[in-house]
């Protein structure tokens, strides 16, 4: 299996992150990948497919702000990474003055998602070897994966979030329709709801969003992921959740799973992506499922039998130690 990294994805290294009201270490680090480089084949060093994929997911705003944001935030004398803290929520307006304070908070939608130095640069190569890898499966390859990070799938149009910038699978999606793909399947296997590849997504008949997720009545969040969201307009059906409590095992998975794949074979697409997050695991530092790393091999087949040409594109999963040995299982049954 091809698989698509580039070293500057590692150039993003916040210092820290607000967590449950308090600064820890942030979550997100450049050590994920060493563990997954551990355990996987050699990567690949994605081409350079430039703005314009990027662009035909995210506004020309959103990508102004996050080229910028890190040196006017320096500029204006901070140290340190640059986060928001005040949202235009609860009846404001949405006000344009250039003060990057107010920005943050515009194209914000937690602070958790801190925009450090190369950030920017970062974000561009890690939505370089998502496009990479789509392109590898639109090439005639059964599979491919990319090795992202940061993650993608919290990011709207137009917003940051859960250490997410670029939406990554969106913007490879967006890709493989540009270059002729009728219907794209995404699912998203991330412990969290990907409610960015959600709302870009929301209205369109050709991009079946699917998610299994940890409920967002107690995660992370919060207010996406319920079930009754389906999507408006032509979108209408074509996004689909699958809420599960926490403490969920391998057994209670499967069955919300094969539901899922049961809605993708239905909608026949010709291409599926699939987010991948290993936040699922029991011992994952920041989330409440019960999913082994033997366990999997078996998601990964179960996804694998839909017989489709598949982008596998790597999101959460804080374990570090343990997150090569599970992604690998993971990608083995493909
Ligand atoms: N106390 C991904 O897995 N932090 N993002 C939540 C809760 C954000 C995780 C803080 C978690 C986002 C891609
Ligand atoms: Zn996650």
């Amino acid at each position: 299996m091809r698989i698509f990294f580039d070293e500057r994805q590692l150039l993003h290294v916040p210092a820290r992150e607000l967590h449950n009201g308090d600064w820890t270490d942030y979550a997100e680090t450049p050590a994920r990948v060493g563990s997954i480089r551990k355990a996987i084949d050699a990567v690949l060093a994605p081409r350079d497919f430039g703005e314009g994929p990027i662009a035909a997911v995210h506004s020309p705003d959103y990508l102004d702000f996050l080229k910028h944001a890190a040196n006017r935030w320096r500029d204006a004398g901070r140290t340190g990474d640059a986060i928001g803290y005040v949202w235009p929520v609860v009846r404001r307006r949405p006000l344009k003055f250039g003060r990057i304070d107010a920005d943050l908070g515009q194209y914000s939608m937690d602070a958790s998602t801190p925009l450090a130095a190369e950030t920017w640069t970062a974000a561009y190569w890690n939505a370089q070897s998502a496009i990479a890898a789509v392109d590898a499966v639109l090439g005639g390859e059964r599979s491919a994966f990319a090795l992202c990070r940061p993650p993608g799938h919290h990011a709207g149009p137009d917003y940051l979030g859960g250490y997410c910038y670029l939406n990554n699978i969106a913007i490879a999606a967006q890709f493989a329709i540009d270059a002729g793909q009728k219907r794209v399947a995404i699912l998203d296997v991330d412990y969290h709801h990907g409610n960015g590849t959600q709302d870009i997504f929301w209205e369109r008949g050709d991009v079946l969003f699917i998610s299994l997720h940890a409920d967002p009545v107690t995660d992370y969040p919060f207010y996406w992921g319920h079930k009754d969201e389906h999507g408006e307009g032509d979108g209408t059906g074509h996004t689909l959740n699958f809420p599960l409590p926490r403490g969920t095992a391998i057994d209670a998975y499967r069955v919300a799973l094969a539901n899922a794949l049961s809605a993708i074979r239905t909608f026949e697409p010709d291409l599926l992506l699939i987010s991948f997050g290993a936040d699922t695991f029991a011992d994952d530092p920041i989330s409440f499922f019960q999913i082994h790393t033997k366990d999997y091999a078996v998601i990964g087949a179960d996804i694998a039998a839909l017989g489709l040409p598949t982008a596998i594109i790597m999101e959460g999963g804080y374990a570090v130690d343990a997150l090569g040995e599970n992604t690998a299982s993971f990608l083995a049954s493909f």
